[in-house]
């Protein structure tokens, strides 16, 4: 590993998502930049010291021609560059096609998927757009890592334009951070040729775990005929790489947060505020794929079985809200908003609110207070690419060794050895979990927080990010020798 990281050394490094992770603010006629603190900026800060990098992405909202030049020389001082989309086409390409169409499908929910060639002709629309504004950053030689399912087509649409244009050794990654279905799932999808096609131009191709590769290898072979062999695809002539890279957190970020006098103050009036009773703690976008009314209905389960002298546990459920401009998120906010009612109205008394719902986001040090407090995490998720929520919560634990119960379906389950695994989708399972975690001895519960804690500390997101790079120089590193002979 250190030969590749010496390698990817000098390397230039650009980075594209969809949006750029920046806030846009004006003040008079003046603009300010603010870099947010997102999974994918603290993954990416560990390889700002090895290679230089720029970012691209769309800024979250068109503007006009005088502000862009104003934007664009604040960008570039700060190694970023906007592509820049009409309005009507970041609506459909990135809630049309993205969100209502490949979002569903790959978290096997083919009932949500609505297929319009609308939002087909936006999502190719955006993909040429960044195409365009790549081709005018990329250099020879360049290392180009592009992310997630808004952009499939991309590596593609960039390959050509790099050729027509005569560019050379230019390497292209793309990352998926949801989870690739079974191919019998995936070939639903009526421009399912033209998605893996836009992919096999990339030289490699990452997913969070092996079975997500696999899933993806079996839709190279029986949709597009293709030859697999091992982790490579014979694209036409042309060998593509198909990797496992399980994205991870910044840990430190929990550990100094509960050394603050902030979080510790928190900590401390959210203890007295829950004494005699006990905490589960659930933090999900309010996303169907999270499986939110599952963990409710697991939740009224537990409730029904336990006596009535039985201590008081109640259940803490950060839903942050998210895409409420798609139909299917708006249905779910109701359905879960009459659940926590009945379940509430069934078990609650005045004392005692056995659901705390709190239908917003919470800021940081808040998160990790309650992360700290809770004895246990509940996850229930359907479909996760990976879920990071579970790895914060670890990492917020070393003094309480508190249980995180994990559904199989979160691509967590794969790595994280020490949580108690679920079908999410067994309530009487889910129930059953939560009262053996809430009655697990210290002894049990500190070697199992152990376990993940070592795994959490060293599978971080800068990890993933160097072990991506590193591999993409490798597969760069042997097609120059390859052109030597
Ligand atoms: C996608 C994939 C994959 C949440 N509520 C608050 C808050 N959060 C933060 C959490 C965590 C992040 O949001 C959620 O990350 P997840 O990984 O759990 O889920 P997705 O957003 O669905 O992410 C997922 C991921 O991409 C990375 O590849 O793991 O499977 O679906 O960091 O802490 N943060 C604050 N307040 C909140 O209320 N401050």
């Amino acid at each position: 590993e250190s030969q590749a990281d010496d390698a990817a050394a000098g390397a230039h490094l650009i980075v594209v998502s969809n949006r750029l992770p920046v806030t846009l603010e004006q003040k008079g006629s003046e603009w300010s930049f603010k870099l947010s603190s997102g999974g994918l900026v603290s993954a990416l800060s560990g390889l700002k010291r090895e290679m230089s990098f720029t970012w691209v992405g769309w800024p979250g909202k068109d503007f006009g021609a005088d502000d862009r030049v104003k934007i664009d020389n604040l960008l570039k001082e700060n190694a970023c560059s906007a592509v820049y989309l009409d309005d009507e086409t970041a609506e459909l390409y990135y809630n049309g096609f993205a969100n209502s169409i490949l979002w569903p499908l790959f978290h096997y929910h083919p009932g949500e998927m609505i297929f319009e060639e609308t939002a087909w002709d936006a999502y190719q629309r955006a993909n040429e757009a960044f195409a365009q504004a790549l081709a005018a950053v990329v250099k020879d030689g360049d290392l180009v890592w592009i992310q997630d399912y808004h952009l499939m087509l991309l590596p593609r649409m960039l390959r050509a334009l790099l050729d027509s244009s005569g560019r050379r050794g230019v390497k292209i990654g793309w990352f998926l951070h949801t989870p690739f279905p079974s191919s019998e799932l995936y070939r639903i999808l009526p421009v399912r040729r033209q998605i893996l096609e836009g992919v096999l131009a990339a030289d490699l191709l990452g997913f969070h775990t092996y079975d997500y590769a696999r899933h993806f290898l079996s839709s190279c072979t029986r949709i597009l005929g293709l030859q697999t062999a091992g982790d490579s695809v014979d694209a036409g002539g042309r060998v593509v790489r198909v990797g496992t890279f399980p994205i991870g957190i910044d840990p430190s970020k929990f550990s100094e947060a509960l050394q603050t006098d902030e979080v510790r103050g928190r900590l401390g009036e959210l203890e007295r505020r829950f004494a005699g009773e006990r905490v589960i703690v659930g933090v999900d976008r309010l996303d169907y794929i999270k499986g939110v009314p599952q963990k409710l209905l697991a939740f009224e389960q537990f409730l029904s079985q336990r006596s009535d002298d039985a201590e008081r546990v109640v259940l803490v459920q950060v839903a942050v809200p998210s895409r409420g401009d798609v139909e299917e998120y708006r249905q779910l906010i109701g359905s879960v908003n009459e659940l926590v009612g009945r379940i509430n109205g069934r078990f609650g008394t005045i004392e005692y609110t056995p659901i705390h719902f709190l239908h917003r986001s919470v800021g940081f040090a808040e998160l990790v207070a309650l992360y700290a407090v809770a004895d246990v995490c509940l996850i229930t998720s359907t479909r996760d690419g990976m879920n990071l929520v579970s790895y914060e919560y670890v990492a917020s634990q070393a003094q309480r060794h508190g249980v995180l119960v994990l559904s199989e379906f979160a691509g967590a389950a794969q790595s994280l050895d020490g949580a108690v695994i679920v079908n999410a989708w067994n309530i009487e399972e889910v129930a059953a979990a939560l009262a053996l975690a809430l009655e697990m001895p210290a002894a049990q519960r500190e070697a199992s927080f152990r376990t993940l804690h070592k795994y959490v500390a060293k599978h971080t997101a800068a990890y993933w990010g160097t072990s991506f790079i590193a591999e993409l120089t490798r597969v760069r590193q042997a097609a120059d020798a390859a052109a030597l002979l």
